[in-house]
């Protein structure tokens, strides 16, 4: 089996030699060897140089280049990693984040191996902090569940493992790498299309996600708008498929996942109430003509007391996907607000959690989304 590890990158000097590393010893212990590509953004703290001067052993190629798509993005870049390894023939890539600090050799081998068993797609599972992971566990989680019945609970963890073929169907339609899916988009656009498509997925176990992470209110509020963008433009493409799905079903995962209490995330709570508050006078014509007016109601309620339900939550998205495809909404950002303070009920709720606690909360959450999927189904 040809393995190729894809790393995008920008401004990733600090933490991407050790990533490089991890992998290029487990493509030699577990594949005889490979090829590792990085795709830079145009670093300037030296990136590229750090990647290519890493040592590694015998049988491991190492490539970087400068993606030359015209969209600065993540998925940028993983487009290209993509053109690259079908043309060098790889049977799977295998995409890992250049910020992580928990990878080891074996995250190539658990997310190449099921590749060779049949499947297409291989979907991280990892333990995250409970304050890690805000846009997945308020949204691309429950969203993903509820939409397309399968229990994937990180859809855009950012790492991931593709079949050559699946990979072939990624690149099928070049307009789409010139929306949201160039930027943070491409993660829930890699996830869903999966699914959508009908593709053989397993979820792989990881133990933790320790990476550079980042504080919601400070520096999540393009990502969201890309991700849920993304998330509202394949709801309308793939409405057949979402539309006659009832249940979450599980999916099978590959190997036996760790427990354990992750190094804690930090999360500024007076940040995310401030900038919720603000910006949601900014953004009020724009919701009050997007949303239902119990909705509405109910979101004016939230940001005043910071109470935030998920069957509320669960409106805000349905009622948005709707103004999306009708075209009153033409981006996700007047939700950042909404988004910012759903998360301060929840980091206001899990508090004085353990992540494993916290982590039956968002369970619930995407059971919460389903029972509400009628409520869409109604106005869509
Ligand atoms: N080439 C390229 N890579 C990028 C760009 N932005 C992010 N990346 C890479 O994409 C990966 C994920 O980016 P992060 O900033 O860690 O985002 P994240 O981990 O998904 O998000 P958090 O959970 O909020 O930390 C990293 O390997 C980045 O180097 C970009 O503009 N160009
Ligand atoms: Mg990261």
């Amino acid at each position: 089996m040809k393995v190729i590890v894809g790393i995008p990158s920008y401004n990733n000097a600090g933490t991407i030699s050790f990533v490089v590393k991890q992998a290029a010893e487990g493509l030699k212990k577990y594949f005889g060897g490979g090829i590792i590509v990085n795709a830079d953004g145009g670093s300037t703290d030296g990136t590229r140089e750090v990647v290519l001067n890493t040592k590694v052993p015998d049988g491991v190629k190492i490539y970087s280049f400068v993606y030359r798509w015209p969209i600065p993005g993540k998925g940028s870049a993983i487009k290209e990693i993509m053109e690259f390894a079908l043309k060098r023939n790889a049977d799977v890539i295998v995409f890992v984040d250049s910020d992580l600090r928990s990878i080891t050799p074996e995250w190539i081998y658990r997310f190449a191996k099921p590749i060779g068993e049949s499947y297409d797609f291989v979907a991280p599972l990892y333990v995250r902090h409970k304050w890690d992971g805000t846009i997945t566990n308020n949204i691309a989680y429950p969203m993903t569940a509820s939409l397309y019945g399968k229990d994937v609970r990180q859809p855009i963890g950012g790492d991931f493992g593709i079949s050559r073929k699946l990979v072939e169907i990624y690149l099928e339609d070049e307009e789409i790498w010139k929306t949201h899916v160039a930027r943070f988009g491409v993660d829930i656009f890699l996830t869903t299309t999966a699914i959508a498509r009908g593709f053989k997925i397993i979820q792989t176990s990881l133990g933790m996600k320790i990476h550079d992470p980042k504080d919601p209110a400070a520096s999540l509020g393009p990502m969201f708008n890309q991700v849920v963008g993304t998330l509202f433009m394949l709801m309308k493409k793939y409405e057949n498929i979402w539309k006659n799905v009832r249940t979450i079903k599980p999916v099978p995962t590959f190997g036996e996942l760790e427990k354990g209490e992750p190094e804690p995330v930090k999360v500024t709570l007076r940040l995310l109430e401030i900038k919720a508050r603000e910006l949601f006078v900014k953004h009020k014509p724009v919701l009050k003509k997007a949303l239902n007016e119990e909705t509405f109601k109910g979101i004016v309620k939230a940001l005043e007391t910071f109470e935030f339900e998920d069957k509320l939550w669960s409106h805000v998205l349905y009622d948005s996907a709707v103004a999306y495809k009708n075209g009153i909404l033409s981006e996700a950002k007047p939700l950042v607000p909404l988004y910012f303070a759903k998360t301060a009920d929840f980091i206001k709720k899990t508090m004085n959690m353990s992540t494993l606690e916290a982590e039956k909360l968002v369970e619930e959450r995407a059971k919460v989304f389903l029972e509400e999927k009628d409520y869409l189904l109604e106005r869509w």
